[in-house]
């Protein structure tokens, strides 16, 4: 043991809706010292940096906010029931100045490394400007969709106009106006771009790899009244959102999409495409994502809905997904987002017909033509769950490196710590539920915050899972992942990312089982005094919670 003083309790990383959160039940439930490092200039992870134009919720507003503090409940009015991303900035920036986090918070500060020291139980986190601090616990809150990743086209360097990447969007506004505009990609950022560049670009030319399929995102304006009675359900809401798989307020309908009659069939099927939000993703016929004839009729339903809206049919064709099935991948939600392609000034450009073979100081080159652009935006996403991990070099005991250990894919206990990794929560890792994704952040940072105040209060210096309850888990993420179609299909949740080196294999990156499980087992485990995790106190003495593991 080295006997050097410690700098906090717990140190952070990141403050995003998980960070934020953590902070606050560290510090305010739980007493301890707690240093967050964030990279931004500001709160908000997620919707401080995706500040693209038209960035917005595709969770109902009302059900994304945080449901733990009755005063946030009874002061914050959303405006809108999808809100745009300055809305949410706005709001979490206001939940940081109402728990007064902030002067815990040390901003621009990226983390460039994490080592854990074996000698005295402790981390040290060094930041990109060379400072470095200790800390007995250390908290990942670094976000599943936070590192972006750009094409690796030759010439990317030299294009003379303005580019910029979706997650990485500046604070200054782009002006598209008399602009002549690339998007390249169509995931469900780069639709939300498309739909709102279009409404002002002189030209906008969409590059599209595999396409997706969208639906209608239904937003409105909250009036007051209306948030009145929003508020007033508030309850209700938080209620539905746990007792539902994915924690969104949509359930899956229990009927057999082939056992219900043609004409019933298809009047719920229309009625699920005119539901706000998630409605006809999460909302429909339950076999929808594991059978694959009930999957094709959905899918068939869907591509009808594109070839009404689409006025050409060449168009109309390329804009529907033949390697995929609807809702195998996420689903973007649009706003006359099809509507945009029989505007005059957006043309479709399919890169599996004429791929983009280099970028040049004007524009770009596909196989068959070149193109002059004052802007390129690249929606082309993340390096998804593990890759902000990958960022930072992460190492445990014995100088064992994170993204090592995962190199084959992650292997977890509960999705909240790793072994060999002692002390080092995440909020949001790999094998954890995702979905309405605050609703399992909440629970998350409380099952870390608790297990921290276990060990704070028992003078437990060391926590580790042990390699059977690591092996469980990981085995319990691969049996819930069975037979669902999504795990079939190469995307971000697969942890596909053909940008990125050592991402071409598809691995167990998300639990995808019911959320409502995953919680119940993670309780179960805390209740019972962390089964499967090894404790241990400085000087040797046991500690381990539970004496029967
Ligand atoms: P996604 O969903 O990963 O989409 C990225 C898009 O960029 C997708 O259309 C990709 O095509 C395309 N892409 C990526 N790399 C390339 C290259 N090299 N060439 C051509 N096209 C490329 O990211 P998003 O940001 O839209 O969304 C991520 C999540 O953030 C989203 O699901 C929300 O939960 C929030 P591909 O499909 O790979 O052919």
């Amino acid at each position: 043991m080295t006997g050097k003083k410690l700098d906090f309790d717990a140190i952070v990383i990141g403050a995003g809706i998980s960070g934020l959160y953590e902070l606050h039940l560290l510090r305010d439930r739980y007493g301890l010292n707690v240093k967050v490092f964030e990279a931004g200039t500001g709160v908000g992870g997620t919707w401080y940096w995706n500040r693209y134009p038209g960035c917005r919720f595709d969770s109902e507003s009302w059900s994304y906010g945080y449901s733990f503090n009755q005063e946030i409940l009874a002061e914050w009015n959303w405006t809108e029931h999808f809100a745009p991303q300055p809305e949410t900035e706005r709001y979490l920036n206001f939940v940081a100045d109402k728990l007064d986090l902030r002067k815990n918070i040390q901003f621009s500060a990226r983390v460039k490394s994490a080592h854990y020291d074996d000698n005295d139980e402790s981390w040290t986190v060094t930041l990109e400007n060379g400072e470095s601090y200790r800390s007995r616990y250390f908290v990942t809150c670094v976000g599943p969709l936070s590192a972006p990743t750009y094409p690796k086209f030759d010439g990317i360097e030299s294009f003379e106009g303005e580019s910029c990447h979706t997650g990485l969007w500046p604070k200054h506004k782009v002006s598209f106006e008399g602009k002549r505009v690339a998007v390249i990609g169509t995931g469900a950022t780069g639709v939300q771009t498309i739909q709102e560049v279009a409404k002002t670009a002189k030209h906008l030319t969409v590059f599209q790899r595999r396409p997706n399929w969208c639906t209608p995102l239904h937003n409105g304006p909250i009036s007051s009244e209306e948030m009145e009675e929003i508020r007033g359900r508030y309850p209700e809401i938080f209620r539905l959102c746990k007792e539902t798989a994915s924690c969104f307020v949509h359930n899956p309908d229990p009927r057999k999409t082939l056992e219900t009659p043609e004409a019933e069939r298809n009047a719920f099927l229309q009625n699920r495409y005119e539901t706000p939000g998630f409605g006809i993703w999460m909302g429909n016929f339950k076999d929808m994502l594991t059978d694959r004839d009930a999957n094709k009729v959905i899918s068939d339903f869907v591509a009808e809905r594109i070839r009404e809206r689409v006025k050409d049919p060449a168009t109309a064709e390329k804009l529907i997904p033949t390697d995929h099935g609807f809702g195998t991948r996420r689903v973007p939600q649009e706003t006359f987002y099809y509507e945009v392609y029989n505007q005059p000034n957006v043309e479709l450009i399919s890169m599996l017909e004429t791929p983009i073979e280099r970028i040049t100081p004007k524009g770009l080159e596909t196989s068959d033509r070149s193109f002059e652009f004052d802007i390129i935006i690249y929606a082309t996403g993340f390096d998804a769950i593990t890759g902000s991990f990958d960022r930072i070099d992460i190492q445990g005991a014995d100088g064992i490196k994170l993204k090592d250990k995962w190199k084959g894919g992650p292997t977890t206990y509960l999705g909240m710590m790793v072994k060999d990794f002692p002390n080092m929560f995440m909020v949001i890792g790999p094998h954890t539920a995702l979905g309405n994704i605050p609703r399992s952040i909440e629970h998350i940072a409380e099952w870390v915050a608790g297990a921290i105040h276990h060990m704070h209060q028992n003078g437990i210096t060391f926590a580790d899972p042990t390699q059977s309850g690591v092996d469980e888990w990981t085995d319990y993420v691969a049996e819930v992942g069975e037979g669902l179609l999504s795990n079939e299909i190469d995307s971000w949740m697969t942890g596909i990312n053909l940008n990125v080196e050592g991402k071409q294999t598809r691995i167990l990156a998300r639990y995808s089982g019911s959320a409502v499980e995953y919680r119940r087992r993670c309780d179960k485990i805390a209740e019972d005094g962390y089964t499967d995790v090894t404790f241990t106190s400085r000087g040797g003495v046991m500690a381990n919670a539970n004496p029967n593991h």
